[in-house]
């Protein structure tokens, strides 16, 4: 069994569309371990981005990630982390295949709709981010 990190982002939440993005992951054999509804602030933000501060997009990165509140979740099943990356689609939303989250739920490169950790490693630095292992069941 794996754990992956999840987070619905600002514009998805502000759309309405959590229990649909949800729906993709339990319909897709992950289970929700444990998840959140918060405000990120701009320093949580930017620690959990900290790997992209050299990219001339952090900034606009940063202050859309706090531009709402954001939904983080624990998903846990075979090959979760794989799993999840698939479901979601590519990272621009237009190039994201047929069916993807992103495909169907974002507009825009930024806007993207879902983040999902990209490797195992990044997976267990991302869950204890937000996560003390108490709240995870
Ligand atoms: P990922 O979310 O598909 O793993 P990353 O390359 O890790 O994509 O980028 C992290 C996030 O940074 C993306 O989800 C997106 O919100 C934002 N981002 C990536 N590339 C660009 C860009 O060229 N312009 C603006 N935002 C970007
Ligand atoms: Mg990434």
């Amino acid at each position: 069994m794996e754990q992956t990190l999840s987070i619905i982002k600002p514009d998805a939440v502000a759309k309405g569309v959590i229990g649909k993005i949800i729906d993709r992951f339990e319909s897709n054999g992950l289970r929700i371990a444990t998840m959140k509804k918060v405000q990120l602030s701009r320093a949580d933000a930017e620690a959990f981005y900290a790997v992209h501060k050299e990219r001339s997009f952090f900034g606009e990165l940063v202050d859309f990630m706090i531009s709402g509140p954001v939904v983080i979740i624990v998903l846990e099943g075979e090959e979760a982390m794989a799993k999840n990356r698939e479901l979601m689609g590519a990272t621009n939303p237009k190039e994201a295949a047929a069916g993807t989250i992103r495909a169907d739920f974002a507009q825009s490169i930024d806007a993207n709709a879902v983040h999902g950790s990209d490797s195992l490693e990044n997976a267990a630095i991302e869950i204890a981010f937000f996560f003390a292992q108490r709240e995870i069941n």
